[in-house]
């Protein structure tokens, strides 16, 4: 059946990776499916047809047969358990900890990312918004912190690269532009190692490659 995920008609970032298509990408370059992909436009977002299959208006959306998914951590989920490749099979307990660091990623430590994005982009030209960012950025910091220590110096999260690190490094790449990353060289280092996987830059380069050419 094929797969069909919805990206950016124009992405803000311009390629860079940034935009949350890129993560389910990955996923399906892990795991070798291939998959088509809909560009949708900033208007389409909030039009009926696009908001049938995600309430919120955003991409990515994932199509399979009767199947319509949105949120990337559902998205990479559901990818994950159809294929070999993204979560352990033989160890149950190591399988529910891979889930746990895919719920880490979004739940616990993109929102910080997050607010730091807006704080720069959406804020910074209130009177206010340099002192608001030290405060955002010492948020940042303080999961950086928790993270950098539990990582130590292992490649991955839990063992062998998992749907975890895959979401995890997909919500670090956004720390990129700022200094913070390297800060912690070991999380730096670990982003680093999820860049050059092979299906990351199977990924990166076909959402570059679509931005390229749909100029
Ligand atoms: N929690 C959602 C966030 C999705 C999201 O924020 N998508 C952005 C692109 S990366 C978007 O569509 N922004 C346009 C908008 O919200 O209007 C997920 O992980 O899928």
């Amino acid at each position: 059946m094929t797969i069909t995920i919805t990206a950016f008609e124009r992405s803000p970032d311009g390629g860079r990776g940034l935009a949350r298509d890129t993560r389910v990408r990955w996923a399906l370059e892990e795991v070798r499916q291939p998959y088509e992909v809909r560009l949708v436009s900033f208007r389409a977002l909030k039009e009926p047809a696009h908001l049938a299959l995600h309430p919120f208006g955003q991409i990515p959306t994932y199509e399979e047969g009767d199947l319509a998914l949105f949120e990337t951590g559902a998205i990479v989920f559901h990818i994950a358990e159809r294929h070999a490749g993204l979560l352990p099979n033989a160890d149950p307990n190591a399988r529910a900890r891979a889930i746990t660091w895919m719920f880490a990623a979004v739940n616990t430590v993109e929102p910080p990312i997050l607010e730091l994005a807006n704080a720069k982009l959406l804020e910074g030209d209130k009177p206010w918004s340099k002192e608001r960012q030290h405060l955002v950025e010492d948020r940042v910091r303080s999961r950086m912190e928790q993270l950098s220590r539990r990582l130590g110096d292992a490649d991955w999260l839990d063992g062998a690269f998992s749907a975890g690190d895959l979401m995890m490094v997909s919500v670090l790449l956004r720390l990129r532009s700022s200094s913070i990353l390297d800060e912690y060289p070991n999380l730096a280092a670990y982003v680093a190692r999820g860049e050059a996987r092979p299906a990351y830059k199977r990924a990166f380069d076909a959402q570059l490659a679509l931005y390229q050419t749909s100029r």
